[in-house]
């Protein structure tokens, strides 16, 4: 899979995707992550990508210009303004904006679909996506009607920018892809098993600080064992995430 990153802060993202599970998908050639600097696709000598809202008000706007060149770009592999110094033609677009079939181009905001590991999953059959970070107090409303195909917020709550929004969409889409995960940890996918809360986990020591582990996990019974573990999954959900139960939609799609 194919994912592109468009921002004014590619080297945010760049060190935590080459760490850990997504590092080795990248270095093991599963996932292709390409970051992008939305600032090349600026004309002017400041590079801007805001300005100052039509209508008045507090704080800037990011331009829709801007963001459409970078995504047409993108979306057809054609290099930034500044990297065509030495090309003579102009690239065939195939997908421009507003376009049916552009990839999926995914914005991230508080007003989006919420991601959930269902989303994850639909997401993760994509050969590509394109993920847009945004920052300031907004972006043209233009970028969402021609840019963005999905808006998608990871929660009730208000980020700087998009980027670590980013980082939580790669990371949930990426471990899914196939070869991504070693067997051990693939059946731990089953943190949300039936949609329900991963049961509790122990291991040595057998007591820590007077605290010991339950009696089943010791009894050598694997019937019994996994009958608590259900147990213990079901009664912690109704107790913390009642509304993982009241739709009994399986978030594991
Ligand atoms: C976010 C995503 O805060 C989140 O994303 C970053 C962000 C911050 C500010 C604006 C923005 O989008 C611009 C816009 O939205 C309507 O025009 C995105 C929180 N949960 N998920």
């Amino acid at each position: 899979m194919r994912i592109d990153v468009l921002t004014i802060f590619p080297e945010f993202l760049a060190t935590p995707l080459e760490v850990s599970v997504i590092g080795r998908a990248r270095t093991d050639g599963l996932l292709d992550v390409r970051l992008h600097d939305l600032r090349e696709w600026t004309l002017d000598r400041h590079r801007s990508v805001d300005d100052a809202p039509y209508g008045g008000g507090a704080g800037m706007v990011m331009r829709a210009d801007v963001w459409i060149a970078a995504a047409e770009s993108v979306w057809n592999d054609v290099e930034a303004p500044g990297h065509l110094a030495e090309v003579d033609e102009t690239p065939e677009l195939v997908h421009v904006a507003g376009d049916a079939d552009r990839p999926r181009t995914i914005l991230l905001t508080p007003r989006g679909r919420p991601l959930d590991q269902e989303l994850a999953r639909e997401l993760a059959a994509e050969e590509r996506i394109v993920i847009c970070c945004g920052r300031y107090e907004g972006i043209d409303e233009r970028v969402h009607d021609l840019v963005a195909t999905d808006e998608l917020s990871i929660g009730d709550y208000v980020l700087a920018g998009g980027e670590v929004a980013a980082l939580v969409l790669i990371e949930a889409v990426g471990r899914l892809l196939p070869g991504v995960l070693g067997n051990a940890e693939s059946s731990q996918d089953e943190s949300f098993q039936d949609g329900l809360l991963e049961y509790p986990h122990y291991t040595r020591p057998l007591t820590v600080r007077g605290h010991g582990v339950p009696d089943v996990l010791r009894s050598g019974d694997h019937g019994a064992v996994e009958r608590w573990r259900q147990e213990q999954s079901r009664e912690l959900t109704e107790r913390r995430r009642p509304d993982l139960i009241a739709g009994e939609s399986d978030g594991t799609g």
